[in-house]
């Protein structure tokens, strides 16, 4: 609603001055002397922005499409989505193999998604940088995302050591928060990967961010990030205690789970001994 207000009437002095014609004239400039954030043609949208404080998707089409690099801003896009297939197939086959070999499957499940463009938007925007394709490659790392859910905490271990020994993944950065906890309580393991994609051409590295959790973090970080996202909120201070706690609750059922899961796995090794002497 205040995107569609704002879309109609004057958006500021500034932007009252930008002569709307100009766009035609724009299209008529070399790609590469254009800035996104200077660009005549964009002057309104950019206003506009700062003004409601938030881009719509339309914004931001209408920023690609004025600066040309609507379909440099689609192949990236595709290219994201690719690397996401490759990572999927790969946690994919680890899990059949787990599950044959050890009778349980490592996953509870695999969600992925790539960043909307309105994110992407607002994170270049946040650390300062230009909004372009090729800032988007260069500086973010979580256009395309996996959160992989698992029961148990050692298989989230021995599924990031499985992952950095195939020889066409690099991982380039690992932030452990299940051993190095956020002050708020928040566990997860987070890697950045270079995974590569076979295109008709050419092998391109794309980066995907992997977050590990189990169960029991999954479901604590949903209910924290819903407090987050909440504007106002009553005793805030109470509840963000309170998640602090329940952290430390379910970091220490997590491993009392584990610990059941060997003693149970114990029991149907000895099982299957016992059976093969009788
Ligand atoms: P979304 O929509 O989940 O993708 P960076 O991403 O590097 O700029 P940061 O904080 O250094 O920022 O990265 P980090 O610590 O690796 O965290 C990135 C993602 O982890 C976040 O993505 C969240 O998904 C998740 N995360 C990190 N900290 C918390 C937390 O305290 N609570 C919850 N619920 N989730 C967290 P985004 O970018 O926030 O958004």
């Amino acid at each position: 609603m205040e995107n569609q207000a704002a879309k109609t009437e004057p958006v500021s002095e500034t932007a009252g001055k930008t002569d709307p014609s100009a766009a035609g004239q724009d299209q008529q400039r070399p790609v590469e002397e254009i800035n996104p954030f200077d660009y005549p043609g964009t002057e309104r949208v950019r206003i506009r922005h700062l003004e409601t404080k938030q881009m719509s998707q339309e914004d931001i089409d209408r920023v690609l499409q004025l600066t040309g690099q609507h379909e440099a801003f689609e192949i990236l896009m595709m290219y994201y989505d690719c690397a996401l297939v490759e990572v999927r197939t790969k946690l994919e086959v680890l899990n059949r193999e787990v599950s044959l070999k050890k009778n349980r499957n490592p996953f509870e499940s695999i969600k992925s998604r790539l960043k909307k463009p309105v994110s992407i938007y607002e994170k270049l925007k946040h650390r300062r940088i230009p909004f372009s394709v090729e800032n988007i490659e260069k500086y973010l790392t979580d256009v395309a995302g996996l959160r992989v859910i698992c029961s148990f905490i050692d298989d989230i271990y021995s599924i990031r050591d499985s992952l950095a020994s195939q020889d066409d993944v690099r991982i380039i950065q690992e932030k452990d928060y299940i051993a190095h906890p956020k002050p708020n309580g928040y566990r997860s393991l987070h890697l950045i990967l270079e995974v590569p994609i076979y295109l008709m051409q050419e092998k391109k590295y794309m980066r995907v961010e992997l977050q590990f959790r189990t169960i029991a973090m999954d479901f604590w970080a949903s209910v924290e990030h819903k407090m987050k996202y909440k504007r106002e909120i009553r005793n805030a201070e109470s509840i963000v205690e309170e998640l602090r706690y329940s952290a430390d609750l379910i970091n220490q059922l997590d491993r009392r789970m584990l610990q059941i899961r060997d003693r149970i796995e114990l029991n149907e090794e000895g099982d299957r001994v016992m059976s093969e002497w009788h």
